[in-house]
Order: C-alpha cells, then sequence, then structure tokens
C-alpha cells in the first residue's frame, strides 16, 4: 500500500506514521508514506495558499492552484491515472471498518488536509473521488482524520499484523464488539478472572466470550445489535438475559431494545 498525503503539515503525518504499529510497516516495505507539502506549491511568491473566501464571511480558503499542482506532481509519482483522492471533511461519507476494508484493497491512496475554512470547491471538483468524515464533531484540520483512515486501513494489509488472526477476530469484523481479556495475575488486588478462562474447555470458553460480546454490543452499541442476524444461540442466550430480567443488570431501555430485537429477528 501506497500513502500519498497532501497537507500543510507533513512532519506531523510523517511523526505519527513513523510510530509503533504502521512504522514498523513502513521499515519492512509493506507500506510506503510520501508527503506533500501543499505551501511548496505557492503561486504568490511569499508561501501563502489561502485567500479571502468569495462573497465575505469568516476564516480563510485554501486556494485551487496550489492543491491542483500538489496533486499533479502526486499524480506523477503515483503512476497511476484513476488514483483514489479522499477529502477528509465532516460533510463526507462516514469512515467505518467496511470502508478501511474497501480502501485496503487499492494499491495507491491519496489524501488532501485541508485546513482553514476549507478548500476551492473548484479544485475539489477535479480531482476528489471521495469524501470522508470520521465522526460527527469538528476539527481543525483533515491531518488527524487522514492518519485515523491509514491507521485503520494499513492493519488491513497482509502482513501488517504479526499475529495473522488478530486483524479478523476482533471488534466489528463479525459486526459485535470484542470480549474482554485477562492477563496474569489471577487475581489482581481481589479482583479475580473469570474461571471459564481458567478452566481450559475451549469450547466453554468460546461460547463465554461469544457471549460477552454480544452482551457488551448490547450495552454499548445496541444500535450495531439491531442490525445482525442472530443465531439460535445467540437468541436463546439474549432470550434467557431478557428472563432474567433485573437480575441480569439490565437497565430498563436494554430491557427494551432486547425486547425489540428478539421480536424482529
Ligand atoms: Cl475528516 N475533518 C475535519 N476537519 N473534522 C472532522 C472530520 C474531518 N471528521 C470528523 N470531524
Amino acid at each position: 500500500m501506497n500513502y500519498y498525503v497532501m497537507t500543510l503539515f507533513p512532519e506531523m503525518i510523517e511523526q505519527g506514521m513513523h510510530t509503533s504499529i504502521t512504522g514498523r510497516a513502513i521499515e519492512k516495505g509493506l507500506l510506503s508514506l510520501k508527503t506533500i507539502n501543499i505551501r511548496d506549491y505557492s503561486v504568490t511568491g511569499n508561501g501563502r495558499i489561502d485567500d479571502y473566501p468569495y462573497g465575505g464571511g469568516a476564516g480563510m480558503v485554501m486556494q485551487a492552484e496550489p492543491v491542483y499542482r500538489a496533486y499533479e506532481s502526486l499524480v506523477c509519482q503515483a503512476e497511476q491515472k484513476a488514483l483514489r483522492l479522499i477529502y477528509l471533511t465532516p460533510q463526507g461519507r462516514v469512515f467505518d471498518q467496511s470502508m478501511a476494508q474497501e480502501f485496503a484493497c487499492e494499491e495507491n491512496l491519496a489524501f488532501l488536509c485541508g485546513h482553514y475554512e476549507g478548500v476551492d470547491e473548484r479544485v475539489l471538483e477535479a480531482i476528489v473521488t471521495d469524501y470522508v468524515s470520521i465522526g460527527d464533531y469538528v476539527l481543525t484540520g483533515g491531518e488527524l482524520p487522514a492518519m485515523v483512515m491509514m491507521d485503520a486501513i494499513s492493519r488491513m494489509v497482509p502482513g501488517v499484523l504479526s499475529n495473522s488472526d488478530s486483524g479478523v477476530s476482533e471488534s466489528f469484523s463479525d459486526g459485535l464488539l470484542e470480549y474482554p481479556q485477562y492477563s496474569r495475575p489471577e487475581i489482581w488486588r481481589g479482583c479475580q478472572v473469570p474461571p471459564v478462562l481458567l478452566s481450559g474447555h475451549h469450547g466453554n470458553v468460546d461460547r463465554w466470550r461469544h457471549e460477552q460480546s454480544l452482551l457488551r454490543t448490547l450495552r454499548n452499541r445496541p444500535d450495531l445489535l439491531e442490525h445482525m442476524q442472530l443465531d439460535k444461540a445467540d437468541r436463546k442466550f439474549l432470550r434467557k438475559l431478557l428472563e432474567a430480567g433485573a437480575d441480569s443488570g439490565l437497565s430498563e431501555k436494554e430491557v427494551s431494545v432486547l425486547q425489540n430485537i428478539l421480536e424482529n429477528s
């Protein structure tokens, strides 16, 4: 996977990406990263790349020409005609795991990080293929969202994660949140590890973990559970939870979500 990032803050992207798992993957040649400083393509001679918005209003707008020239130099390097170029904006489609999987199939991916009040619409229309947001909140620029996306995409690239399984059996890949994990010591400050995990019975461990995943998803992300295909064992577990009612520690809201899910599945 080759990443190209157009930004006013290349050092921020370089620093972040050369850290931890993505850093190791770059060293191993599984990923490459090329940052393009948009300021290097200023057309005014004084390094400026922003100007006042036509029609007035607060803030500044990134000019079309520096962004387009940065893009031209990037296209030369990527040597790919139909290059996917992602513009990071809170107005984009909200990034999720299935988008990460889709982008991970590309050979090259380019990102445009905006700042100020935005980027001249004409250059966006000319070069952008995908508008992506990372959630419903506003950030000061596209650098962190680009890094969030590259991190999530990189771990889908074969070889990037050392344990080849760990990309598969995690939160969201099967539509459920991950179950809780425990390590030594067996008793920490009076808190026991759940006994089933010490039993050595793999079938029971797997079943317990799956049920914990269901429980966590119900608690934290009932919206995910509502859109899932539940099998017979799942429904049986959830029905037992519902029958236990208050005894299972469920809130009124969780009980009503559960009733809904069981009626509609
Ligand atoms: Cl992609 N950009 C900015 N500036 N803010 C955001 C975002 C992107 N996604 C969520 N908030």
